[in-house]
């Protein structure tokens, strides 16, 4: 069958008859309903979960399914109890001696709602604390079959999935849009048991042995003394070590990529990073590496959207994932699969496939499709499904195994062990959002939170009390987890690496030739940047050391801005094939879920703003009206934002539909934007918003008196300025310049 059509066909499938997004709407409705001014007064049941919510699936402790719908887990009961139960008439008030007299110790309602609040927290991840999660559907192609015979690759298997996307550095409450490498956890609830892929949205790794990870991590995260920086790589400590530690010289180029800040989690490429061993029917292995490719193209923001972004919301990640669930702009990826021959020296093209800081360039290994995911339903409770999903590396299924890649295998016993201190105990499978979708039947027994009812006397095996019950899975029993034959060389115990981890470089300047002339600025910038924020001059000459290593234009720009001089290199430069593929320039996505902000004039012309905002609204894309003012400003229109709200870094595009001349409150002492400009005849924050998209290299759109508000700004005349007769008109342009994601030509260095 035709790919894309095999893509569309799938996604068709998981999507159809899903409810949100039916009505056309702006996201972001907190409740179920919209509430009264008065305060409620008449006992009801509790609200439903919104449409575009949903909740794990209902199992037993055990993974047996059970009648009960997901609602019968959340509360149903219209009046206030404790939490055994009893309803309470008052829990406004402690009991006191009199009045104005002490609190009582005797009052239980006042003991138990203080105590249950002082222990709601839990420790957050010692890495990716920060993440955002969603429920999904992912469907196998069975292109899949002839390399692996796991049961969820198979054609048309539909497998209800979790995903957790992440932070790496930054704390729970830490901004979304700092420079970072992305956790793209995936759990997908197999029939043959959960199969986690906890991958990264880069390929490479900034080590090559697991004993190196709390290195790595002391070094990212804030300085042990002040606790500054929070979730960011640009201090002294990052640089010190990854300049020292130069294996960590590739994975920090794509942080200073493009890479490293992302539009969006539904616009991220996902990474499972290490090889891994798959196995057919016919028992044959081969090896793999496998990738999530995002329909929507992999795209990302511009340094100073991030950091304005940072402040402005920085929820800015979560919030468009959930709000795109919400309209009903399913975020897709299609799983994929570099397959490798599975030689006993695990190389490819001079490739080690062992170590996890270099990868397999499209170019030499095609990414084959073998199914694709779609997130279908935001989490019902943040705390319950995202906060308590527990990822292992070490969740796999038949037909998939890890490789002796040392980062592997230091992360095989990495994932339990943190669960234990992070969930409470090691009961954390039973959790819902965890529990598998079939039948578990271990032998694993009490520990805190045990919600199983274990029957029997005998968990252990051999017994003859439980009739010898479990067993454990003949040859001609299907579904069972077999850990794949692999030839281990001969070896003597040692702690040491091959020579061929040795190459820290080429594969950096790899990368930074496959780059456009934009994305090469981009990472100059980055660097110049991160390294311009450390204090120590020693530590940025290492770091130029290490870019004279990699290129001598990269090395020579980044000294110019740092006021430092260029290095030669100490290694000699490596004769590499660039790789196209590695580049995010040049190719058209759809634009599903992108926000288009309308600039309005309510005492000016309004006509077509409403026809615009419709054909925004079928083109898959959200439409927000920019006023002076909230409320009504016009019929049938009502504002998203006002000039004192919004800020450009929120919109994909810009349309202005009028020119609206100063507002009451355009002045800086009411609203700080407003000192930005004093054009007399447009309201300041306009010329902001106009400009700021001009410098983000946003298509911005006109019509009817903003083409005048456009020329009022300086900003007409350039690529990306669309000018018309009818709002839609203009937009069908916009559209087609947004497919691209920015205006590109606007960028200097193209
Ligand atoms: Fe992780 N990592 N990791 N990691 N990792 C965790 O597990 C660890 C590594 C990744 O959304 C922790 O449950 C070690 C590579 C993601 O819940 C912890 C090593 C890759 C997530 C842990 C690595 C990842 C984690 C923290 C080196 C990309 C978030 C909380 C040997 C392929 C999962 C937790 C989520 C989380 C350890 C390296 C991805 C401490 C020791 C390489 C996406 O167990």
């Amino acid at each position: 069958m035709d790919p894309k059509k095999l893509a569309k066909d799938t996604f068709d499938r998981i999507v159809t008859g899903l409810a949100g997004g039916s009505e056309p709407s702006v996201p972001g409705a907190p409740g179920g309903e919209a509430p009264s001014v008065a305060e409620p007064t008449e006992p009801r049941r509790p609200l439903p979960a919104k449409p575009d919510q949903a909740a794990p699936e209902v199992r037993t402790a055990t993974g047996v399914e059970t009648d009960a719908v997901p609602d019968a887990r959340a509360q149903q009961e219209p009046f206030l109890t404790t939490s055994t139960g009893i309803r309470l008439r008052d829990t406004d008030h402690s009991l006191k001696a009199g009045e104005r007299g002490p609190t009582l110790l005797q009052d239980h309602h006042l003991r138990e709602k203080i105590t249950h609040f002082d222990h709601e927290r839990i420790p957050e991840r010692v890495v990716h604390a920060r993440g955002a999660g969603a429920h999904g559907a992912f469907i196998g192609y069975g292109t899949a079959d002839s390399v692996c015979r796991a049961g969820f690759l198979r054609e048309g298997v539909e497998t209800p999935t979790f995903v957790r996307f992440s932070t790496v550095l930054g704390s729970r409450g830490s901004a979304d849009t700092v420079r970072d490498t992305r956790g793209f956890a995936t759990k997908f609830y197999t029939a043959e048991g959960n199969f986690d892929l906890v991958g990264n949205n880069m390929p490479v790794f900034f080590i090559q042995d697991g004993i190196k990870f709390p290195d790595i991590i002391h070094a990212g995260k804030p300085h042990p003394d002040r606790e500054i920086p929070q979730a960011q790589s640009a201090h002294d400590t990052f640089w010190d070590f990854v300049s020292l530690h130069t294996e960590a010289q590739h994975h920090t180029m794509w942080n200073m990529s493009d890479r490293g800040i992302p539009r969006s989690y539904r616009m991220m490429e996902g990474f499972g990073v290490h090889t891994f061993r798959v196995e057919n029917d016919a028992r044959e292995t081969a090896l793999v590496k496998l990738h999530w490719k995002p329909r929507l193209g992999v795209h990302s923001l511009t340094w100073e959207e991030a950091q304005l972004i940072g402040g402005i919301d920085p929820d800015f990640h979560r919030r468009d994932l959930y709000d795109a669930i919400e309209t009903g702009a399913y975020p897709a990826w299609e799983l994929g699969m570099q397959v490798l021959p599975d030689e006993p020296d695990q190389m490819f093209a001079g490739i080690d496939l062992l170590d996890p800081t270099k990868i397999v360039p499209e170019e030499l290994a095609a990414v084959q499709p073998v199914g694709l995911m779609v997130l279908t339903a935001n989490p019902t409770n943040f705390f319950a499904e995202t906060e308590q999903v527990a990822f292992h590396v070490g969740h796999l299924v038949p037909g998939i195994d890890v490789t002796d890649d040392p980062l592997a295998q230091a992360r095989l016993f990495s994932y339990v062990d943190t669960q234990l201190t992070r969930l409470g105990g090691p009961n954390f499978n039973q959790i819902p959002v965890n529990r598998p979708h079939v039948e578990t039947n271990d032998m694993l027994r009490d520990g805190f939170h045990q919600h199983a009812v274990h029957a029997g006397v005998a968990p252990y095996r051999p017994n003859s009390l439980d009739g010898g019950c479990p067993f454990q899975a003949g040859a001609d029993v299907e579904r069972a987890f077999e850990h794949l034959a692999a030839r281990v060389p001969e070896a003597t115990k040692v702690r040491a690496q091959p020579a061929s981890y040795d190459d820290h470089f080429s594969q950096v300047r790899l990368f930074w030739l496959s780059m456009t002339p934009v994305e090469q600025e981009h990472i100059v910038r980055a660097y110049t940047f991160e390294l311009g924020k450390c204090f120590e001059q020693a530590i940025k000459e290492r770091q130029l050391q290490c870019l004279a290593n990699i290129d001598a234009r990269l090395c020579a720009e980044v000294a110019t801005g740092l006021g430092l001089p260029a290095p030669e290199p100490t290694v000699g430069l490596a004769d590499v094939e660039p790789s196209p593929a590695l580049s995010q320039v040049g190719r058209e996505w759809p634009a599903d879920g992108r926000l288009v902000g309308i600039v309005v004039d309510p005492d000016g012309d309004l006509s077509g703003v409403a026809e615009a905002r419709t054909a925004i609204f079928e083109a898959g894309m959200v439409p927000l009206v920019i006023a002076p003012h909230g409320g009504v400003v016009g019929e049938g229109l009502t504002a998203q934002r006002t000039f004192a709200t919004a800020r450009s870094v929120e919109f994909d595009a810009l349309l202005v539909a009028g020119a609206p001349v100063p507002a009451p409150d355009a002045r800086a002492l009411r609203d700080a934007k407003a000192g930005a400009d004093d054009t007399p005849n447009l309201d300041p924050r306009v010329v902001l918003l106009v400009e700021e998209c001009f410098r983000h290299a946003k298509v911005i759109g006109a019509w009817g008196d903003g083409t005048a508000a456009l020329d009022l700004t300086g900003c007409s005349g350039a690529p990306g300025i669309v000018r018309g007769k009818t709002g839609a008109d203009v937009l069908a342009r916009v559209q087609e310049q947004l497919a691209a994601h920015r205006v590109w030509e606007r960028f200097a260095a193209s």
